[in-house]
């Protein structure tokens, strides 16, 4: 062999070594990038069960952290655009599987918003030097722009200014406690404490226009009275839409408290008779009715609630012991006309008022107990069981006015 036979050979093999290099590079690269993108989808399988599992078992908490921000974020979404016309979002708010969320929220914190409306706007007025005429005009102008009714912007108005006398006008302190006691006044409704005790059993029916937060709560008070080893059952009276009982099942799973359901579209009021003699015949403690809350027209849908009520007398003479109407503080004024509606047609015996923690219209409260004088039961300051709160006056209170008078 030659010299330059010898040099073609070794060149040969070197092109044939680098070729053979190159490919194999290339077929690492390939197969780095596949593992790459392996390893998002992975990821995001992960985070995807990762959500679905923290939908369905609102007891993790930390888990749940993310779906209840986007629960809420929707929820904020849903306010802003229900301040136009003061009407729950009503259509969607069905499709929504119950928020997994449960961390106990401060009621102060719960109270942020509101008191973030008139009460700081009054904290604003009154920590001026001087509290004089002017003020007064002021302050009537806050208190009858604050959501809570010109029946009770009037009563806290008049009692301002007519019972504090001219030296105390002076004082600002003077003026919140003046504030403080009317309104634990007009919230403490003069009613019987609420236990489910004294019937076997205690049968509540829930009530409301669509949107306002009824199933939601009934989850919620089912999820906390089988806590207290209560024998729950549930009647899933709204029988328009089928994510609507599907909605109330799943509460029902979480709270071990079974649901009674019936046909899509069928009469409501057979649902909650069936669902009323079951737990007669089967001892439970409590018995929830859901009910519809479509508001086609006023008189279709008083009409359908007197009828539940009357077929609930039928199943079992004397209920429903409790008739509950759940509100939405986030419709500020509206809640109170709608509670003046139903209170036409409906024995109302408690209030519930929901997303407290959602808009600065809580002071509503005021003026639904001055209008109705019924009391409020339970107060909702977010989308996780422990969110709903027994409605106390004085807790209430403290907290709405929390720091407003500088304390
Ligand atoms: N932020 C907040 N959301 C709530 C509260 N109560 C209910 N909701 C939400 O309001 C929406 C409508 O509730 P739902 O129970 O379906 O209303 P219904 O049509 O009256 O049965 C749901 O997304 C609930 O999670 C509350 O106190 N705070
Ligand atoms: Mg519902």
């Amino acid at each position: 062999m030659t010299g330059t036979e010898i040099a073609y050979l070794i060149g040969a093999l070197a092109a044939v070594f680098l070729f053979l290099f190159l490919v194999r590079r290339a077929s690492e690269k390939q197969t780095g990038v596949r593992d790459r993108l392996e390893q998002r989808d992975d990821d995001r399988d992960t985070e995807d069960n990762r959500r679905e599992l923290a939908r369905r078992a609102p007891s993790d908490a930390d888990d749940s952290v993310d779906d209840s921000a986007d629960a809420a974020e929707d929820n904020s979404a849903a306010d802003a655009a229900d301040q136009d016309d003061g009407e729950p979002a009503a259509d969607d708010a069905d499709e929504r599987e119950p928020a997994a969320q449960d961390q106990a929220v401060p009621l102060s914190a719960g109270l942020a918003k509101t008191r973030g409306g008139f009460v700081a706007r009054l904290g604003k007025l009154f920590a001026r030097k001087k509290i004089d005429a002017d003020v007064l005009d002021e302050l009537e102008q806050v208190l009858f722009t604050a959501d809570i009714g010109p029946k009770t912007a009037e009563r806290l108005f008049q009692s301002i200014k007519g019972r504090l006398s001219k030296d105390e006008l002076e004082d600002p302190e003077a003026i919140w406690t003046e504030l403080r006691r009317q309104s634990t006044d007009i919230l403490a409704v003069d009613a019987p404490a609420m236990d489910f005790t004294g019937h076997t059993p205690f049968v509540l029916l829930v009530i409301g226009v669509n949107g306002v937060g009824k199933t939601t709560t009934i989850g919620k008070i089912a999820a906390k009275l089988s806590a207290e080893g209560k024998r729950v059952l549930l009647g899933a009276g709204d029988t328009f839409r089928a994510a609507a009982v599907e909605q109330l099942q799943i509460w029902g799973e979480r709270a071990g408290a079974p649901v009674v359901t019936g046909k899509s579209g069928g009469d409501p009021s057979s649902v909650i008779f069936d669902a009323i003699k079951r737990g007669v015949d089967e001892g439970f403690d409590v018995v929830i009715c859901d009910t519809a809350g479509r508001l086609h027209t006023k008189i279709d849908l008083m009409d359908e609630l007197k009828k539940v009520g009357r077929v609930c007398d039928k199943a079992l003479p004397g209920c429903p012991h409790e008739t509950w109407l759940v509100l939405d503080a986030t419709t500020g004024q509206n809640a109170i006309q709608q509670a003046q509606m139903f209170k036409e047609a409906m024995d109302i015996t408690g209030i519930v008022l929901t997303k407290l923690d959602g808009t600065a219209k809580g002071g509503v409260i005021l003026g639904i107990c001055d209008e109705l004088a019924v009391p409020v039961r339970y107060i909702g300051i977010g989308e996780g069981v422990s969110d709903l709160r027994a409605f106390e006056v004085a807790e209430f209170v403290d907290a709405l006015y929390q720091h407003a008078d500088g304390a």
